[in-house]
This record gives structure tokens, sequence and C-alpha cells, in this order.
């Protein structure tokens, strides 16, 4: 197995049927990656360690999710170099609107890529076109991956009048 290049954080383990399907999309394209739990409120040492040591382990995109008062994506941003993708949780309070107005609405200077609110798979597939834009065999996978999409649609289209 290849050193990770994607990091995957959270702020609880409860975060993480949200974010597997984020570790499920890179692996479909090959991608190494880790997940560990880090808090902003919780163990906010953990989470800065964490950030400030991660382009120089060679991970090049991490994405972080979080509910509630979800700090933890801009806080990881606010501490690391790496583009950093966020992914609001739906709790079941406020369906998760907290989660994304927490993530999404950032200074000027910090920006974290922010997904739809559970949006973990495209967290993922985000990742993976960052990461591709650099490495043309990768972003011919993604071209497979868009024109069997596109298949997708028109093969249920067809079905609808069979
Ligand atoms: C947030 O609080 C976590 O990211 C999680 O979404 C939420 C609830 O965490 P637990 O109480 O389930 O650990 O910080």
């Amino acid at each position: 197995m290849s050193d990770p290049v994607v990091g995957i954080v959270m702020g609880s383990d409860s975060d993480w049927p949200v974010m597997q399907p984020a570790a499920e999309a890179l692996a479909e394209f090959g991608v190494a990656w880790e997940a560990h739990v880090l808090s902003a409120h919780r163990t906010p040492r953990r989470m800065l360690d964490y950030a400030e040591a991660a382009a120089g382990r060679g991970l090049r995109v991490i994405v972080a999710g979080a509910g509630g008062a979800a700090h933890l994506p801009g806080m990881v941003a606010a501490a690391t170099p790496l583009p950093v993708i966020g992914v609001p949780r739906p709790l079941d309070r406020l369906d998760g609107l907290d989660s994304l107005l927490s993530i999404v609405q950032m200074p000027a200077g910090v920006p974290v890529a922010t997904v739809g609110i559970g949006g973990g798979r495209n967290a993922g597939l985000l990742a993976v076109r960052i990461l591709a834009a650099g490495d043309a065999e990768l972003r011919s996978r993604v071209e497979r991956f868009q024109a069997e999409l596109a298949d997708s649609v028109v093969a249920r289209d067809a079905a609808l009048t069979e």
C-alpha cells in the first residue's frame, strides 16, 4: 500500500458514516488515504499538530468533516498550506444547516472548498480532481468516470420507456 496522499479528518468517530464515502471514492481511483479523528474543540492541540505536519508527511489534500459548530475544516485550513475540502455533517437539530454555515463562510485568505451537507462522496471526488490536475494518468481515469456517469444516465433514461 502506498503512502497516503489524502488525509480524511473528522471531529468525531460518529462522523465516519458521512466521511466513509470520501474514502470509498478515493479508493475507486486508487488514491491512498488515511483517516483520523481530530476535534477542533476536544483535541485542539492534536488537530494543530496534524495540520502543521500534514504537508511535510506527503499529504496533498485534506478532507475535513464535522457537524454542528463545525470549526474543524476552517481551523485545519488555517494551519496548513494544503487544499482543504470541508464536509458539513447533518445532525438531528437544524439538519446540518449549522454545519454548512460554520464551514462555508470563511474569512478571505483562508479558503475551504465546501461540498454540500453530507457530501462525503463529492469531497472524495473533488480531492481526486485536485490531484488529477497534475497527474495525466489520474486525469484520464476521471474522464473515464465522467463518460461512465453520462452513459448510466442515458441507460436509465432508455429504461423508462422500455
Ligand atoms: C462535532 O460534533 C463532530 O464533528 C460531530 O459531528 C458532532 C457530534 O460529535 P459526537 O458527540 O457524536 O462525538 O464536533
